[in-house]
C-alpha cells in the first residue's frame, strides 16, 4: 500500500526532486512502519478511558458532545455556494503572481481598512490557552477559504502555537502548517516571528533563523509579522533579514507600549517614529503596530497612525490590539480613519476581552464610511456558529474571564498573559493575591526599568511579580535585597542581555547585585553565539527517531527537549492529530460510536465496550474497545 500511494501521488507524478519529496510528503513515508497505527491508537484511547485526560492545563471534560453542526454560505440572492473546491480568490494571487512589494502596494491602493483574522492563532492562545487543534482548524478551512477571501491575511501560526503544538497537543507544526496551507489556497498566511527569538523565548544563533524562515516560507507563510519584545532594533533586523532572504512579506513590527499622549510615561511618539524610520531603512513591505496589552487608545492611535502615515505615505500599516480594557473597536476605527490599511480581528465567539475586537462589531462600525473590509457579514456570523460550539468544545481550557479589565492601563500585561495570570489565581483560589499580583506586576516592571512587555519579557516581568508576591517582597525590599536574592531564571537572562537591549538601558545598581558574577552582554547575543550545526542536528534526530526532515532540525533548533519528547510521545502513540477532540481530551460514554479518519478514504468506526476491574497483582485493567466490527483488547496500567 505504501508503494501504491506513493506511485500515485501527485507531487511523484509532477517529478518533483526527491530532495524536497521527503520534506514535502512527510505523511507518506510515515506510513512506512506504521501498521500498527490504530493499535497505538487504542493504547490512547485505552489510556483515556482508565486514567483520564493528561494533557496539562486541562480542567474538567468537553462541555461539547454532540455533532458539530457546519455552516453553510449563501450568494447574494439565497443560493446555497458551491463549496466542493477551496475558493480560490484572493490576496494570495497578487502575491504569488508579482510578489511581496506588488502585494504591499496593492494593500496600499486598496480604499478600504482590510482584516487579518486571528481565530486561528492569537485569538485562541489568548482565550484557550493556545490550545486548539489542527483537525478543528482543517474542519472549517473550506467555509473559512470563502468567508475570509478577501482577508489581507489568515494569521495561523507561530507565536505560541508552535510551542504547544508539540508540548501539549503532541501534533507537528509543520504538518499543521502544510495540511492549512493545501485547504486554504487563496488567503495569504501569516505568522508571528520573535525576531532573534524566532518562536522561542530568548535568543538563537542567526543561523537558526534563518534556516525557520526558510522552511516556514517554503511550507506557508506568507507574511511574517517580525518584532522584538523590547524593541530593540539589532534584533529586529536579524529577523527583517531572514525573512527578506527567504522571500516573505516583511511586516516589521513595532510594539507599543504605555501612554504616548501621557507626558510622564517613558514612551512618546518621537520613540515610535524614530523606530518606524529605522525599521523603514532596513526594508520593510509593510509597517505594523504591535498593541500587545490593549492600550493604546483612540486618540493616541488617530496621533501614531497618522503620523506614520504622514512620513511614509506609500507603506502599508497593520494594526494588532487586544480588547482587554473594551476600547478595540474603537481603537480601530480611529486607525482605519487615520489611514491604517489592516487590522486585526478575531470571530466573535472567540473574541473579545484578552483577545482580538471582534469581527462582527468592527464590520458595523465602518460600515458607511467608505473603510469597508470587504467581507461578508453573513458569512462570517455563519462561521461563527462552528467557532461558539468550539469554544465550548476547549472548555476545559476557559480562564472564567468575566468582563473586560480597564486597569490593564496600569498593569499593561499582554492579553494572552492576563488570561493565564487570572487562570492561575482562581486555580489556586487566590482572588485576593489576583489584585496583588497585578500591582507587583507594575512594580515588576518599575524596576525593571519600565520594559516593552511581550513574550519573551513579558514573563520576566509576570515571573519577578510572581517572586514578589510569593515572597512577600516590596519594591524597596527587592532594590535593597537584590544582593542576597535568588532571583528567577528569566528575570537573569534578562539581565545578562539574552533578550537583547531594552531602551534607556538596564536598571542599575539592580542589575549588577542581581547577576553577581554572570556575564553582562552589551551587544545582542546573536554575536556572540556560536552557529548551530544543523547537519549534525539532522543526523542525530535521524539516529535518534529513524527520520529527520528540515523540519524536525527547525524544531528542534527551537525546543530541542519539547521536539523529543513529542517524537518519543508518537512512537508510543501515533499521530493523533486526526482524533476528534472530545476523544482527544475525554473517553466515550459505554457503547458510543466514533470515527478517526486515519488517512483519506481509511476511517476507524470505534466504540468503547468495557472497562474491565483492576487487577491486583499487576495494577492494570483490560479495556474492551470495537474497532470496525472487531473486538479488540488493550492493557492500561491504572495509575489512580
Ligand atoms: C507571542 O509572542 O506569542 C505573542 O502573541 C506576543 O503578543
Ligand atoms: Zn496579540
Amino acid at each position: 500500500p505504501f508503494l501504491g500511494s506513493l506511485l500515485t501521488h501527485a507531487t511523484f507524478i509532477e517529478g518533483t526532486c526527491w530532495t524536497t519529496f521527503i520534506d514535502d510528503t512527510p505523511e507518506l513515508f510515515a506510513l512506512v512502519g506504521s501498521q500498527n497505527r490504530a493499535q497505538k491508537l487504542l493504547a490512547y484511547l485505552g489510556d483515556m478511558a482508565v486514567n483520564g485526560s493528561s494533557i496539562k492545563g486541562q480542567i474538567g471534560d468537553p462541555k461539547f458532545k454532540g455533532d458539530i453542526i457546519m455552516p453553510e454560505l449563501h450568494d447574494d440572492i439565497g443560493k446555497l455556494i458551491d463549496m466542493s473546491e477551496p475558493c480560490k480568490i484572493g490576496w494570495k494571487n497578487i502575491l504569488d503572481k508579482e510578489g511581496p512589494a506588488a502585494y504591499a502596494k496593492a494593500v496600499r491602493e486598496n480604499k478600504g481598512c482590510l482584516i487579518m483574522d486571528t481565530t486561528w492563532r492569537d485569538a485562541h492562545q489568548s482565550l484557550l490557552a493556545t490550545r486548539v487543534r489542527t483537525v478543528d482548524l482543517l474542519n472549517i478551512s473550506r467555509q473559512t477559504s470563502y468567508a475570509y477571501s478577501n482577508c489581507y491575511s489568515l494569521e495561523c501560526w507561530g507565536g505560541a502555537t508552535f510551542d504547544v503544538a508539540m508540548r501539549f497537543l503532541y501534533e507537528d507544526p509543520w504538518d499543521r502548517l502544510r495540511k492549512m496551507r493545501r485547504a486554504i489556497p487563496n488567503i495569504p498566511f501569516q505568522m508571528l516571528l520573535r525576531g532573534a527569538n524566532g518562536v522561542a523565548y530568548s535568543s538563537l544563533p542567526d543561523n537558526a533563523i534563518y534556516h525557520f524562515c526558510e522552511q516556514a516560507k517554503r511550507y506557508g507563510v506568507d507574511v511574517f509579522r517580525i518584532f522584538d519584545a523590547l524593541n530593540d532594533i539589532d534584533q529586529l533586523e536579524v529577523g527583517i533579514k531572514a525573512v527578506q532572504k527567504a522571500g516573505g512579506v516583511v511586516e516589521a513590527t513595532i510594539c507599543y507600549s504605555g501612554d504616548m499622549l501621557n507626558p510622564h510615561k517613558k514612551y512618546n511618539l518621537e520613540y515610535y517614529m524614530d523606530l518606524v524610520d529605522k525599521v523603514v531603512k532596513i526594508g520593510t513591505h509593510v509597517i505594523g503596530i504591535k498593541d500587545m496589552a490593549g492600550v493604546l487608545k483612540p486618540r493616541a492611535a488617530t496621533l501614531l497612525i497618522g503620523s506614520i502615515r504622514k512620513k511614509h505615505p506609500d507603506i502599508p500599516i497593520h494594526v494588532h490590539t487586544h480588547d482587554s480594557a473594551g476600547t478595540g473597536v474603537a481603537t480601530y476605527v480611529a486607525c482605519a480613519e487615520a489611514g491604517a490599511d489592516a487590522v486585526d480581528t478575531a470571530t466573535d465567539s472567540l473574541s473579545g476581552m484578552t483577545s482580538q475586537p471582534s469581527v462582527g462589531a468592527l464590520l458595523a462600525s465602518l460600515e458607511g464610511t467608505g473603510l469597508e473590509p470587504g467581507i461578508n457579514v453573513h458569512h462570517v456570523r455563519a462561521i461563527d456558529t462552528y467557532w461558539a460550539q468550539l469554544r465550548l468544545l476547549y472548555s476545559p481550557f476557559e480562564a472564567g474571564l468575566t468582563g473586560p479589565d480597564p486597569e490593564v492601563y496600569e498593569h499593561e500585561i499582554p492579553g494572552g498573559q492576563l488570561t493565564n495570570l487570572i487562570f492561575q489565581a482562581s486555580q489556586l483560589g487566590l482572588g485576593a493575591q489576583w489584585a496583588e499580583t497585578k500591582k507587583a506586576y507594575e512594580q515588576a516592571n518599575d524596576l525593571l526599568g519600565d520594559i516593552v512587555k511581550v513574550t519573551p519579557t513579558s514573563k520576566v516581568v509576570g515571573d519577578l511579580a510572581q517572586f514578589m508576591v510569593s515572597n512577600k517582597l516590596s519594591f524597596d525590599d527587592v532594590q535593597k535585597k537584590a544582593k542576597e536574592l535568588d532571583f528567577p531564571g528569566s528575570v537573569l537572562e534578562f539581565f545578562e542581555g539574552l533578550m537583547g537591549q531594552p531602551y534607556g538601558g538596564f536598571p542599575e545598581p539592580l542589575r549588577s547585585d542581581a547577576l553577581r558574577d554572570r556575564r553582562k552582554l552589551d551587544k545582542r547575543p546573536g554575536l556572540t553565539l556560536e552557529p548551530m550545526d544543523l547537519a549534525k542536528i539532522k543526523k542525530d534526530i535521524n539516529s535518534k527517531f529513524g527520520s529527520a526532515s528540515e523540519c524536525d532540525v527547525a524544531s528542534y533548533a527551537m525546543y530541542p527537549k519539547v521536539f523529543e519528547d513529542y517524537r518519543k510521545f508518537v512512537a508510543k502513540y501515533g499521530d493523533l492529530s486526526v482524533l476528534p477532540t472530545r476523544f482527544f481530551l475525554s473517553k466515550p460514554d459505554v457503547g458510543e460510536e466514533f470515527h478517526v479518519e486515519l488517512e483519506k478514504g481509511k476511517v476507524l468506526i470505534l466504540k468503547l465496550l468495557a472497562i474491565g476491574p483492576l487487577s491486583e497483582q499487576t495494577g492494570q485493567r483490560e479495556v474492551f474497545y470495537e474497532m470496525n466490527g472487531e473486538v479488540r483488547q488493550v492493557t492500561v496500567e491504572d495509575k489512580k
